[in-house]
């Protein structure tokens, strides 16, 4: 860590580091020095972001952008987007051992949750994801790098699954065929999204790509959402996907891993409440073929990630990190059981999108 903090200018008034934080790829790391200062401090995983640097030219670009149109508003840009610590030599990133880190200020009086505690909040969540949207809509888009390559390509994830079930190394395979039939039981669906990306019928915008919920910082006194975070793979996307991702996690009933899958379901209310939040911020801006679609892009988006959970629970857990060895498996399976929530109660969600939309307009 020394080899770190030569890099930064507080470095050498460090009192504390501590582990911090539910991410599965990057290492993170709460610093506090003896002025009292926090910063957030991470190891970029680059086996999964094989060009960090790109990764931190996005976020620079992202996060100024963000600040900018908030100060064209005339409001306070500090809490905004993130703020990228620059080191000693104006880096947006510190290179040591081979690994990248890079460090964050960090935001006082907010948090973030696993699970929503209190309805209201997934309103201001849907806000959030929705003014993320609208911020980066003149974005010229052809600046941002790809930093992982087909990231939510729903075909490609199908096929480098269907690739994993020959693979299988510990023949860990025999006990999932119920699950193996769930995902080739829906092997027509995978492409919805992206033929009507590959159509133009639905444009590509600059997306997040991974809106789950401890992605959203809340403010602690007003229970309002400051910003998204956890920009490394914001990239060129269907924004249905983000929508749909915001919803896997948040209108759950249970945490993404929960293994008693009784107590995993889809909780319409909270759903109706993001999506409110959600399409108050964005209604003017999407086409109908993504307003018709946003509940495929939550049905479709955690399929893809239970796919994800499952192709890793065959190749040896080398992606995700897991706390134990059935941890994907287990991810997996509330992934699936929350798809059949989804399509218990397609229409019951259409109706609510179209009731919202009605209303705004
Ligand atoms: C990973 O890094 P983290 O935990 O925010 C993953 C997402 C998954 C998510 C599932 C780069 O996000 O795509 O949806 O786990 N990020 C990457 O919890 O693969
Ligand atoms: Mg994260």
């Amino acid at each position: 860590m020394q080899k770190i903090f030569r890099q930064y200018s507080f470095g050498n008034e460090i009192k504390s580091i501590n582990p911090f934080g539910h991410g599965h790829i990057n290492k993170t790391y709460l610093v506090v020095t003896g002025h009292g200062e926090r910063f957030i401090l991470q190891r970029i995983n680059h086996d999964v972001f094989k060009k960090p640097k790109e990764v931190m030219r996005n976020i620079e670009l992202v996060t100024k952008h963000i600040r900018n149109q908030v100060k064209n508003e005339g409001k306070d840009p500090s809490r905004a987007a993130l703020e990228i610590i620059p080191t000693i030599n104006k880096k947006t990133y510190a290179i040591v051992d081979d690994y990248y880190w890079r460090c964050y200020r960090y935001v006082f009086g907010a948090r973030t949750y696993e699970i929503i505690e209190k309805p209201e909040l997934f309103y201001e969540v849907g806000k959030a994801v929705g003014v993320f949207q609208k911020q980066l809509n003149e974005f010229p888009i052809g600046k941002l790098h790809i930093t992982i390559p087909d990231f939510h390509n729903t075909p490609v994830r199908f096929k480098n699954f269907v690739e994993a079930t020959y693979i299988d190394p510990d023949n860990v395979g025999l006990n999932t065929f119920n699950e193996v039939k769930f995902v080739f039981d829906r092997k027509n669906i995978m492409n919805v999204i992206t033929d009507m990306l590959d159509k133009n019928e639905i444009p590509e915008r600059v997306t997040h790509n991974d809106t789950k919920l401890n992605n959203i910082m809340i403010d602690e006194n007003t229970n309002k959402a400051i910003c998204v975070i956890d920009l490394d793979t914001v990239m060129p996307g269907s924004v249905l996907y983000d929508f749909g991702d915001a919803i896997r996690v948040g209108a759950s009933t249970a945490v993404e891993d929960e293994p008693d899958l009784s107590r995993v379901q889809l909780d319409v209310s909270l759903f109706e409440l993001f999506s409110r939040g959600f399409l108050e911020e964005t209604h003017r801006l999407l086409n109908q073929k993504e307003i018709d679609h946003l509940v495929e892009g939550a049905r479709l988006i955690t399929l893809e990630c239970g796919m994800r959970f499952l192709t890793d629970y065959f190749k040896g857990n080398t992606y995700f990190s897991i706390s134990y060895p059935k941890h994907n498996l287990v991810r997996a399976r509330a992934q699936f059981k929350l798809v059949e929530e989804i399509e218990k109660n397609y229409s019951k969600l259409q109706n609510i999108i179209k009731n919202i939309i009605n209303d705004l307009e």
